[in-house]
């Protein structure tokens, strides 16, 4: 067969998944010993400096990029969270009830040391609903996650196949590629053949919480007819799915009857998949939405595995001339009386929301979100800040995104470059998520979160002393940044010289910038008569050179 990345592999690789470090850095685990006995062990990947200190990237990548450990794709990873297991409280096992009962869990102390928080800072959060942990009780393989506006912004990478292409392995390949570049969450939202099994290997050997969009899966057991959806066969597809592990999901409960009407002058009308199948339904049996009016029952599933709800936006804007329309913010005033209701339940909820919006438009859903919905952690499409570049949409969103991460949303779900054009595929996948990883990392520096600039910080340092591979290896693409380098200057001694090739050897700022330095101490001068002294030579070699600003490379 052929893998996605065009190379021939023989059915024996067919399972192969990608494993080993990133370029320039190790899997560690720090252990945190807990009063229930428990020694919880929080990844981190190490970046060895060659100054001799190192630094830490937080790690969402599980065993794979572990050297030591022993990855089988039949067999899944360790069940590690199945020791963790507390008895209930209040008859529910759910991360909101324990936190409600003033109980600090393993999961909140792990999240705690992850994000380099407090414990009980995080279970005041989840007990107000202001953040959440999604782990369903039956995907003991993850490590958790913390979504909320007072932790690091995460980022959420769909994957899934559909009707016409890709494989199980290749599924499972992709959410370890995610993964491996930062994905917080993978949503696997297979719509064609073999859903079940996909998903199955997909939550098996996922290091991160899995998210789905169920009604796409009872969709396909209707034969791709909404009008024959019902309760029941959307009941018997949300326990299915619970039962293997599913983390959170997606359910579009706010789309209302009276809402679709709303949207029929819209320029894009309904774009959420799960928005039109559930307008359809609504439409054809004219009749209230059955999410919405079985929606107590459905927190009562949700409670009993401890599944977290990702209100679905499906009157979201599919275009900037739709964003914040009265559509999209009647729906999402619904969304706020359910979250309440799931919060009764003891059923942990977060907000989807856009989508395509201009720059001056998002702060307001933001506002609004948190106004209408308790805070309750919002989850971003995007946002695209302009409808005009297919083939651009990551970057098109990626600016949407880290300006409503800065605002206050809690994760945003990635866009790839192939967004209104095809199944993005595993380069697709990865550029996606660094494109999202930085968004979200620009987020946490202008928020503040304590730790975020730092690794801005190691990194500039090691830019401005010319150490070139702790520059490659802290970046977040390690690979890519070490390439384009070697591209113009691939020789070995490159990597200590004390330029690059977009200046040349003669015009390097920083290397102006530091003999200026090494000027003032060696002449006993204060800075500002050394900037002088050094800006007067620099002024007069640059005369010598005949003032040209470019200049050959060799000497
Ligand atoms: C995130 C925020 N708003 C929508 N999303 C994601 O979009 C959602 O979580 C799912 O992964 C994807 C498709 O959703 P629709 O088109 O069915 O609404
Ligand atoms: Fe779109």
């Amino acid at each position: 067969m052929t893998a996605l990345d065009g190379r021939e592999v023989s059915t024996a690789d067919e399972h192969r998944v990608t494993t080993g470090p990133i370029m320039g850095s190790r899997k560690v685990h720090r252990e945190i010993d807990t009063p229930e006995g428990l020694t919880l062990r929080v990844p981190a990947r190490r970046v060895e400096l060659s100054n001799g200190s190192h630094f830490d990237l937080y790690d969402t990548s599980g065993p794979y990029t572990d050297d030591t450990a022993d990855i089988d794709v039949h067999r899944g990873l360790p069940r590690t969270r199945e020791a963790w297991a507390l008895d209930p409280v209040n008859g529910s096992v759910s991360q909101l009830a324990y936190a409600k009962a003033g109980i600090t869990t393993p999961e909140m102390r792990f999240v705690a040391a992850r994000e380099g928080m407090d414990p009980e800072f995080v279970r005041e959060e989840v007990a107000i609903g202001r953040a959440v942990i999604p782990v369903n009780r039956n995907h003991p393989e993850s490590e958790p996650t913390i979504i909320g506006k007072n932790f690091l912004v995460k980022i959420n990478a769909n994957i899934g196949n559909s009707a016409v292409t890709s494989s199980v392995p290749e599924e499972v390949e992709k959410m370890v590629w995610a993964t491996r570049w930062g994905g917080d969450t993978v949503m696997d939202l297979s719509t064609g053949k073999r859903i079940h099994e996909t998903r199955e290997r997909i939550i098996r050997n996922s290091p991160v919480p899995i998210g789905t969009v169920p009604i796409y899966q009872a969709l396909e057991k209707v034969d791709g007819d909404p009008t024959r959806l019902s309760w029941e066969i959307y009941r018997e597809t949300i326990i299915e799915q619970a039962e293997q592990g599913v983390d959170y999901m997606t359910v579009h409960a706010g789309v209302l009857l009276r809402y679709v009407p709303l949207a029929a002058r819209r320029v894009t009308g309904i774009v959420s998949r799960g928005g039109s199948i559930m307008a359809a339904w609504c439409l054809a049996h004219h009749r209230e939405s059955f999410l919405y009016t079985h929606y107590e029952e459905l927190c009562e599933i949700f409670r009993r595995y401890d599944i977290t709800f990702s209100l679905g936006d499906g009157l979201r804007p599919g275009s900037i001339a739709d964003a914040n329309d009265e559509a999209q913010f009647a729906e999402l005033r619904t969304l706020g009386e359910l979250t309440h209701i799931a919060r009764s339940h003891d059923v942990q909820v977060m907000i989807e929301g856009p989508g395509h919006v201009p720059m001056d438009k998002i702060k307001e859903n933001v506002r609004l979100e948190e106004e209408l919905c308790g805070e309750a952690p919002f989850y971003t499409l995007g946002p695209l800040a302009t409808d005009v570049a297919p083939g651009y949409d990551h970057i098109t969103s990626a600016i949407g995104a880290a300006q409503i991460g800065w605002y206050g949303t809690a994760m945003l779900c990635y866009v790839t470059p192939k967004e209104h054009l095809g199944l993005p595929n595993r380069d697709d996948v990865k550029t996606g998520v660094i494109t999202y990883k930085l968004a979200a990392h620009a987020a946490d520096v202008a928020k503040g979160h304590p730790g975020a600039q730092a690794w801005d910080d190691e990194l500039s340092k090691a830019r401005f002393e010319f150490r070139w591979q702790d520059q490659f290896h802290l970046s977040l693409d390690p690979e890519t940044a070490q390439s384009f380098h070697d591209e113009t200057l691939p020789a070995e001694p490159a990597k200590t010289a004390h330029f690059c090739s977009m200046c040349g050897p003669k015009f390097c700022s920083m290397k102006i910038s530091q003999d200026v330095r090494r000027y003032a101490e060696e002449n006993g001068l204060d800075t500002v008569e050394a900037i002088e002294k050094g800006m007067a030579d620099k002024s007069a070699e640059f005369a010598e050179g005949g003032n040209r600003v470019y200049l050959p490379l060799a000497d």
